[in-house]
């Protein structure tokens, strides 16, 4: 009995009712650990082949060629199922493997069935196989921190969310002494082949390992995790090979349901507006699928802002014979207005609320931003390429930092050589609030990315919204419109006739609108009684009757906010049956490919946009998809990520249905109401809509 509980406590906690409410073995845990996901067609034979398929291809990057020599050439390949194979084969296939595992970058639902998929197919194969898992991510690796995943283990995480079997990491394995680590301890291990689970960049280190360890035996398979959903592959010729990473659907369901509950409350409490950050470092897939999930009153797409053309301005810069490079891509102050716009426009029909959904990566899409993003990563990778010591532990205050930057701007405008940063950035940089100057100046990830999930960019976007509101109010632009019923009835009470008072105090009284707009001179109460005064309806020295002061108030909008950042919690999120499923058949697609003897594939489903029993599984040569982009302040080439396509079917839905949504009409919101992630029964969602989208945008062209 433990100290600090008494006897009578401690009976009633051995009390079996008891016991049956506090454990955390509860059924739904029980029902997941039993549930075992359908396996796609070809799984079901005992042999699995590889054939190279012809019909896809790739352009070339010639970086890619030059430093993915081995694996370059792969192509795409079919898996198809046998019941048997010629002796020499099926030995070979059935021979007792070592393979590991590793979880690389941020943690994705369905990620421990990629395991038990791999462990699974691999037991079926040869019981004597064994599986070893890396912990804590790549470091796992360098540290030959490694753990046996037996039976019990694997059998206590079947179809859970995260990655807490063996944890994860963001370590990049890019120097030589890494990858002499690396390969030692791959060896030591005796390993046929390491998997590695991860996005973009992890996939990119799966290539170079891939290539690395070509002349050592050792395969290296990768497998298309994250959340952010930017690991979707196409051909040159436009066909789909893997139509989303997996982790995906269930992030965006597990967003989708909370912010749906927000919508519920604001549409109740009727006071705020709620603003939702959901993860998504750079493409807003993850948004646009909240936005069909739940049909917010606003949602921002990054991608669509980059595509941005301010007309406007074209034609007058054109009529003033110049040209105005700054009208092409959103401004910051151009995405205030849009958001401003909104907010104003749903107030004019007495909604003073709703929900508002940006994507993390929203600002990556703002010209100057993107500006200022890629200038510090150069001078912050040239620091740590030129110092002894890290530039964030030499410069630790944001005052120091500046102060460096501001030496930067100095040598460039005295002339003392080419520096990225001048007295423009610098002056610029300086009109921008101190918490997200700090935030621009956060340390980047070890892949050299900028790390999004740390800047408030809903602060930065809310504080330009603010200051543009109030502007508005000032100029009488930014009204709550009051139903005239209630008007009516408050100024009869207060002993007026509503009638004579309407055109003092309304633009529309007589326009017989649902809804009635305080004019744009009433501003305050002191132009309510200049108006009221020129009105003849109070004298010059008499105070507002009380009943009119309590109708102008209603029309003063007060802009009240709850700001959410939806991300982490997605990513622990228990993983719906789309993502339970898929990643089951990944890891037994990584085994096909393994016994095959392939390196430097991407296991795949190729049809998950359709049916269960059409998804095909596949491997992806990833050599093909690398291309050259900034990182750390150079080129590198990496795993190109796929951002949402502004022709996609699924993204010209969100923006046909956006004035819905917006609900700035007098009759109710159109929320839609996801429910909770049905993980069994009749009401599963088989998968993310937007695959849903694109694929009928497809079939019915
Ligand atoms: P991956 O690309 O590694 O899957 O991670 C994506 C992500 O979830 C982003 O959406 C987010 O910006 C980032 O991870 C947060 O990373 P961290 O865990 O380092 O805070």
């Amino acid at each position: 009995m433990p100290e600090n509980i008494d006897m009578d406590l401690y009976s009633f906690l051995q009390d079996p009712e008891v016991q049956a409410v506090t454990t955390s073995n509860t059924a739904d845990l029980q029902e997941r650990l039993t549930f075992r996901p359908p396996v796609c067609n070809v799984f079901h034979r005992p042999f699995t082949l590889l054939a190279d398929d012809f019909r896809y291809e790739f352009h070339i990057h010639p970086a890619a060629r030059e430093q993915l020599p081995h694996i370059i050439d792969n192509k795409v390949q079919q898996i198809t199922g046998v019941d048997s194979l010629d002796s020499r084969r099926a030995a070979d296939y059935t021979k007792p493997r070592n393979i590991g595992i590793v979880f690389s970058g941020g943690p994705a639902p369905g990620g421990h069935n990629v395991i038990a998929g791999l462990f699974d197919a691999m037991k079926k194969a040869n019981p004597d196989s064994r599986l070893h898992g890396f912990i804590m991510g790549p470091d796992g690796i360098l540290e030959s921190d490694v753990v046996e995943l037996t039976q019990e283990i694997i059998d206590a995480h079947r179809n859970l969310g995260g990655f807490s079997m063996i944890k994860t990491g963001r370590t990049k394995i890019d120097s030589k002494s890494k990858i002499a680590a690396a390969r030692e301890n791959c060896k030591r291990l005796n390993l046929d082949a390491l998997v590695v689970v991860g996005g973009d960049d992890s996939n990119t280190n799966a290539a170079f390992l891939a290539q690395e360890f070509y002349d050592d035996g050792v395969q290296v398979i990768g497998v298309p995790k994250t959340i952010d959903g930017d690991i979707q592959v196409k051909d040159t010729h436009g066909h789909v090979l893997c139509a989303m990473s997996f982790g995906f659907h269930t992030a965006a369901r597990a967003f989708a349901r909370n912010i749906s509950n927000l919508c519920a409350d604001s549409s109740s409490d009727v006071k705020y507006w709620h603003v939702c950050k959901v993860m998504g470092r750079v493409a807003s897939h993850l948004a646009l699928e909240v936005a069909l999930q739940v049909h917010p009153n606003l949602c921002m797409i990054g991608e669509e802002m980059a595509d941005y053309i301010d007309s406007e301005r074209i034609e007058k810069a054109k009529a003033a014979g110049i040209s105005d490079y700054t009208a092409y891509g959103m401004t910051l102050r151009h995405l205030s207005r849009v958001i401003c716009n909104a907010i104003v426009r749903r107030a004019e029909v007495g909604k003073n609320y709703g929900v508002i959904v940006i994507p993390e990566g929203i600002l990556e899409f703002i010209n100057e931003i993107q500006v200022f993003i890629i200038k510090l990563n150069t001078i912050i990778a040239e620091y740590n390429q030129t110092h002894d010591t890290d530039f964030h532990t030499h410069f630790v205050t944001l005052t120091e930092k500046l102060d460096y930057l501001r030496r930067l701007a100095r040598f460039s405008r005295e002339g003392q050589g080419f520096f990225v940063w001048n007295t423009r950035d610098d002056d610029l940089f300086n009109d921008i609030p101190a918490f997200f100057q700090e935030g621009l100046l956060t340390e980047r990830d070890s892949h050299g990315n900028f790390q999004f999930s740390l800047v408030e960019t809903e602060k930065v976007v809310l504080e330009l919204v603010k200051d543009y509101l109030k502007i508005r109010q000032e100029q009488g632009r930014y009204k709550v419109g009051i139903k005239p019923e209630w008007y009516a009835k408050t100024i009869r009470k207060g002993g007026f006739d509503p009638d004579m008072l309407g055109p003092v105090l309304f633009k529309n009284y007589n326009a017989h609108e649902h809804f009635l707009l305080a004019k744009d001179s009433l501003t305050s109460l002191k132009t309510l009684n200049m108006e009221l005064v020129r009105g003849k309806i109070i004298g010059k020295n008499d105070d507002i009757p009380p009943a009119i002061q309590k109708v102008f108030l209603e029309t003063v909008p007060k802009f009240k906010t709850q700001v959410h950042f939806y991300g982490y919690d997605g990513r622990g999120n228990d993983p719906s049956w789309f993502d339970c499923t898929y990643t089951y058949n990944l890891g037994q697609t990584v085994f096909s490919l393994i016994a095959s003897h392939v390196t430097g594939q991407m296991a795949a489903i190729k049809h998950l946009e359709k049916d269960f029993s059409e998804w095909e599984p596949i491997g992806i040569p990833i050599g093909p998809l690398m291309h050259l982009e900034e990182r750390k302040g150079k080129l590198a080439l990496v795993l190109e990520r796929t951002v949402v396509d502004t022709e996609s079917s699924a993204f010209r839905a969100v923006k046909a249905l956006r004035e819905k949504w917006l609900a700035a009409t007098p009759g109710p919101d159109d929320y839609r109401r996801p429910g909770p992630i049905r993980f069994a029964g009749a009401s599963i969602e088989s998968k993310p809509l937007i695959l849903t989208l694109n694929n009928l945008g497809m079939s019915k062209k």
